[in-house]
């Protein structure tokens, strides 16, 4: 069923507690931690705790759900201390998407360009 979570979802696995991450910020639906990877000295993904594999697919189920998700993104640069950040939300493998859970980065702490690669 849509929002449920996914046994083989990595990020599932970080909202159930069984695959650690070091968490920045938690809500009822949401949850924000530091990317493994990170490409900016700030770099946090929020993620909605339901199971939505993309943006387009959270919007159209539970819009409210995708304002806490852009909410929070807020909240983290807020918390981070840093007045300028990008949000990014990739969606298909061809535009970088790995993990088919929606997550919006939150990226700062550095000059970001434009168009981003
Ligand atoms: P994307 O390429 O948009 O699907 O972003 C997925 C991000 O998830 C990528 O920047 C790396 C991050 N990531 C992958 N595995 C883990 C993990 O186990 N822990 C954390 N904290 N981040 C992860």
């Amino acid at each position: 069923m849509a929002g449920e979570p996914q046994a083989d979802c990595l990020f599932c696995k970080i909202v159930a507690g069984e695959v650690p991450a070091t968490v920045v910020r938690q809500t009822e639906t949401t949850v924000a931690f530091r990317d493994i990877n990170p490409q900016a000295p700030t770099h946090v993904l929020v993620i909605p705790k339901a199971h939505y594999p993309n943006a387009a697919a959270l919007a159209a189920a539970e819009p409210r759900l995708a304002a806490d998700l852009l909410r929070e993104a807020g909240e983290v640069a807020a918390q981070e201390k840093v007045d300028a950040y990008r949000t990014v939300l990739n969606t298909g493998s061809g535009a970088g998407q790995t993990v088919f859970h929606v997550h919006a980065h939150v990226l700062a702490g550095r000059g970001l360009e434009w168009p981003p690669g």
